[in-house]
């Protein structure tokens, strides 16, 4: 077992945030202040289907697009998720009593990581589980990894192509305190683009959430940015959305939800004993 409580920043979750959260303010305002002076681009695409939900992500941040996946391939990549963490004893894992994240490497840079607490100002997201690169693991899940689809809709809402940097699986059990709402990136859009693999109908199975509009320049990033200064929270904190409603986006096994990581987001609290599984294939825009 490799123990390393240096690595807390290191999930899916907050990677891209933690890279830019520690830039000097005036530098990061600058970014993002760039990115806000740009006009959304005109939404192109000749299938009305990808075209529609583009706009929706353009407009929005977020879209959800139901019956995505069948609920038999769900229930299949599920089984293999389940086999590969049994293998790896990740269910007991998860209840040893050390500080950090508890890595395991599972070759060609799939690693799954348990987070047993972060050392930062706050703890969060404790007991959940991430795998870094779980297509790497598991093969299988290339029907959604590479799907095209989401890529398309990604491309047309942001007028670039994309590139898609890791596909992971979160499992989360009982996770409680979540990290708190936050953006991935206060600079040019970064896109995640998840799929439920149980059902996540009820607030007790901690549905992911998005604040609709926050994507877009909003002063409360600005007024956001700066009061994590004062306080010492990572610039990537939305501690302050005042005005903006937190969505949960509730919904059966085989959505597709993708967000544009730009906007305030969050997973909501679980109830003790609610477990949730899902994937997560996180892309850039490349221009
Ligand atoms: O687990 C969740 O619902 C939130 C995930 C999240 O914040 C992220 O992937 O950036």
């Amino acid at each position: 077992m490799m123990m390393d409580s240096a690595l807390p920043t290191q999930t899916a979750a907050n990677t891209p945030a933690s890279k830019s959260a520690n830039k000097p303010l005036w530098q990061a305002l600058k970014t993002a202040f760039k990115q806000d002076s740009k006009h959304p681009p005109l939404v192109q695409a000749d299938d009305p289907d990808i075209a529609r939900r583009a706009y929706t992500l353009q407009k929005k941040g977020v879209v959800v697009v139901p019956d995505f996946i069948s609920a038999a391939t769900c229930a299949q990549w599920q089984a293999n998720i389940e086999s590969l963490m049994a293998e790896h004893n990740v269910r007991a894992r998860k209840n040893d009593d050390v500080a950090g994240v508890d890595a395991i490497e599972l070759g060609e840079g799939a690693r799954l990581t348990i987070r047993h607490s972060n050392d930062g100002k706050d703890a969060y997201d404790t007991g959940m589980v991430d795998c870094f690169h779980a297509d790497k693991a598991l093969p299988q899940l290339a029907e959604f990894t590479q799907h095209t689809t989401v890529e398309a809709i990604i491309a047309a809402a942001s007028g670039q192509s994309v590139e898609r940097l890791n596909s992971n699986f979160y499992f989360n059990d009982s996770v409680t305190n979540p990290r708190g709402a936050h953006m991935d990136t206060y600079g040019p859009p970064s896109y995640k683009a998840f799929v439920y693999l149980t059902d996540v109908d009820t607030l007790d199975c901690g549905p992911y959430t998005y604040y609709p509009g926050t994507h877009g320049a909003t002063p409360w990033r600005y007024i956001s940015m700066m009061w994590n200064t004062l306080r010492g929270f990572p610039l990537t904190d939305a501690r302050l959305h005042l005005g903006h409603k937190a969505k949960p986006l509730l919904a059966k096994k085989g959505t597709l939800i993708i967000s544009n990581q730009r906007g305030f987001h969050k997973g909501w609290p679980q109830a003790p004993g609610a477990e949730r599984l899902l994937l997560v294939n996180n892309y850039k825009s490349v221009g």
